[in-house]
C-alpha cells in the first residue's frame, strides 16, 4: 500500500489572512505531493515497503536518507494540516490548558517559548511541543524533516502540535519575517486537534 496525499481539511483561502491560500496550495499540492511521492519511491521493492509511516520513522537511522526526508515531510505536513484550521486560534481548555500551565507556567509563557524555538532554529526545520515519556509536555525544534517520532531525534517524543518553519511555509507573503509568520500563525491552531491528539 502506497502513501497518499490527504487532502486538506479546508479551503487553501480559509486561513487567510493568516496563511495566504496561493503559500497553502503550492505548500500543500507541490511539496507535500513531492514528499509522498519520493517516500513511495525510496520504498518500492525493498524490505520496508508496507510498514508504517511510524515504524519507518521509529528505524530511521537504519533507512536512507531519502526515507528519512520524505518520510518526515509525510508526516510533519499530515499533521500540520490539521493543526491549523479557519477560526481557530485562543487557547487551550481542559487537560490540555493543565498541561501546558503546569509545564510552562502560563499560556502566554508556553507562547513565548515555542516561538523561540521556532524562531532560532536555524535554516529549515520544525518546532514541536510534545508528550514525554512521563506523560509531561516540552518544546523541542528539529532540523529538515526531521521529527521526535525518529529514533535519531535529540528529544524523543510524542508531538501533538507542530510548525514549519522553511521558508516555503511563509516566504510568499512574510519574506524574511518568520517571527511574524509565528506570531500570525497562533490565530490558526486548532487546540481542538491538539487536544485530541494529547488525549490519545
Ligand atoms: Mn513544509
Amino acid at each position: 500500500m502506497a502513501f497518499t496525499l490527504p487532502d486538506l481539511p479546508y479551503t487553501p483561502a480559509s486561513l487567510e489572512p493568516h496563511i495566504d491560500a496561493r503559500t497553502m496550495e503550492i505548500h500543500h499540492d507541490k511539496h507535500h505531493a513531492a514528499y509522498v511521492n519520493n517516500l513511495n519511491a525510496a520504498l518500492q521493492g525493498t524490505e520496508h515497503e508496507g510498514k508504517s509511516l511510524e515504524t519507518l520513522l521509529a528505524n530511521i537511522s537504519k533507512l536512507p536518507p531519502a526515507v528519512r526526508n520524505n518520510g518526515g515531510g509525510h508526516w510533519n505536513h499530515s499533521m500540520f494540516w490539521e493543526v491549523m484550521a479557519p477560526n481557530a486560534g485562543g487557547a487551550p481548555e481542559g487537560a490540555l490548558g493543565a498541561a501546558i500551565n503546569a509545564a510552562f507556567g502560563s499560556f502566554d509563557e508556553f507562547k513565548k517559548q515555542f516561538g523561540q524555538a521556532a524562531t532560532t532554529r536555524f535554516g529549515s526545520g520544525w518546532a514541536w511541543l510534545c508528550v514525554g515519556e512521563d506523560g509531561g509536555l516540552f518544546i523541542t525544534s528539529t532540523p529538515n524533516q526531521d521529527n521526535p517520532l525518529m529514533d535519531v531525534a535529540e528529544k524523543p517524543g510524542r508531538p501533538i502540535l507542530g510548525l514549519d518553519v522553511w521558508e516555503h511555509a511563509y516566504y510568499l507573503n512574510y519574506q524574511n519575517r518568520r517571527p511574524d509568520y509565528i506570531s500570525a500563525w497562533w490565530n490558526v491552531v486548532n487546540w481542538n486537534e491538539v487536544a485530541r491528539r494529547f488525549a490519545l
